[in-house]
């Protein structure tokens, strides 16, 4: 394993007067997500999924107060007990993209199969999403998030299942919301840079906090769920002992830092480097994390900030799905740490 000196925490860049202020509604109408072919629709499109996540927040805020907690007594399409919120959260989004005929139809980790949302034929994009990723750990109020990602449709015809088996290059716009210590909407269209703006509860409006976020080539940080290492091929457990040896030339050992939401470890590793690991193992081959609407809006937005995102064999963002809800292995971060855990898993004997 090469040497090299793990860099410093991505930080904002001193916000000049002129930065501040500006609200998501505003970056994305004055085209600022770089997006080529940016259009009114595009953009009505997104700044829906702004206001998505102004009503969600809402909700997760007041979770605890307006009885939100708990369980529907109803199990979803991955056979796991929907909470309120899940729902909540999921008929939210479904609700405010359906009203501006943008978007065509949605996909859900809520739902066992596509929903048509406009057959307009204005509608020309499709939305991915994991409504609230995390719902393990809402009712101990830890933070939990909403992963989204846009697909242009492609095809004249009414919306089927085909038309989300896509790859992941073919994303025109990715981010998640996480409903944390504040709420943050990190949103790219892959090539006008990773943008986080951060939501003031007291005017309702989500402004621009982090511009160009950048993911730092390396940082001494690895988080996977070492509950599972009876589990992991012996290349992972071979990486999960190098990365905790001492070697003060590579940074390690590693501080270890796991909070079992996708969307809270994967911001703290876009904004401190270093590796979150879901891999495949010997009781889940594929992981756990899903293709679709987890992997593959992460592994864009990571892209975006300079990082990487495989399966530790190949890039996220190339794998052609076979089907909404599949299941894939995940290793995202730095471009370096990603690096690193590729050649372990390269190495299986
Ligand atoms: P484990 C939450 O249920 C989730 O889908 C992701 O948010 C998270 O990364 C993962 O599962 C945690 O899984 O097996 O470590 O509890």
């Amino acid at each position: 394993m090469t040497s090299d000196k793990p860099a410093h925490s991505w930080a904002p860049p001193p916000a000049d007067a002129s930065r501040v202020g500006i609200t998501l509604e505003t970056f994305i109408l004055e085209g600022q997500l770089g997006h080529p072919a940016a259009t009114g629709a595009f953009t009505s499109l997104l700044n829906q999924i702004g206001l998505a996540a102004k009503l969600v927040t809402a909700k997760v805020r007041r979770a605890g107060l307006a009885r939100l907690l708990g369980y529907t007594g109803q199990t979803n399409v991955q056979g796991e007990l929907v909470q309120k919120l899940d729902e909540e959260a999921n008929e939210t989004l479904i609700s405010v993209l359906g009203r501006r005929k943008h978007c065509a139809a949605i996909a859900s980790e809520e739902l066992e199969t596509e929903r048509i949302l406009s057959t307009d034929p204005r509608a020309k994009y499709l939305v991915v999403f994991d409504p609230l990723d995390g719902s393990s750990n809402i009712d101990c109020n830890i933070s939990i998030g909403t992963i989204f990602g846009v697909l242009r449709k492609s095809s004249t015809h009414t919306v089927e299942t085909s038309d989300f088996l896509r790859p992941g290059r073919e994303l025109v716009a990715a981010g998640y919301i996480l409903y944390g210590s504040s709420t943050m909407l990190i949103i790219t269209t892959g090539t006008g840079g990773v943008h986080g703006f951060t939501y003031d509860p007291t005017v309702g409006e989500f402004f621009l906090s982090h511009e160009n976020i950048r993911i730092p080539d390396r940082a001494s940080l690895y988080s996977i769920n070492e509950g599972n290492s009876t589990y992991w091929h012996e290349s992972v457990q071979r990486w999960n002992a190098w990365v905790k040896e001492e070697d003060k030339a590579t940074g390690r050992p590693y501080g270890a830092r796991y909070v079992g939401s996708l969307v809270a470890d994967a911001h703290r590793t876009l904004m401190k480097g270093g590796i979150f690991a879901y891999p495949g193992d010997r009781k889940s081959p594929s992981g756990k994390l899903r293709l679709l609407y987890e992997a593959n809006p992460f592994a864009f937005i990571f892209e975006a900030a300079g990082g990487k995102a495989s399966t530790g064999r190949e890039r996220i963002l190339d794998i052609q799905p076979t089907a909404l809800h599949q299941r894939v292995p995940l290793a995202l971060g730095s471009i370096r740490d990603v690096e690193i855990f590729e050649e372990f898993v390269r190495s299986e004997r």
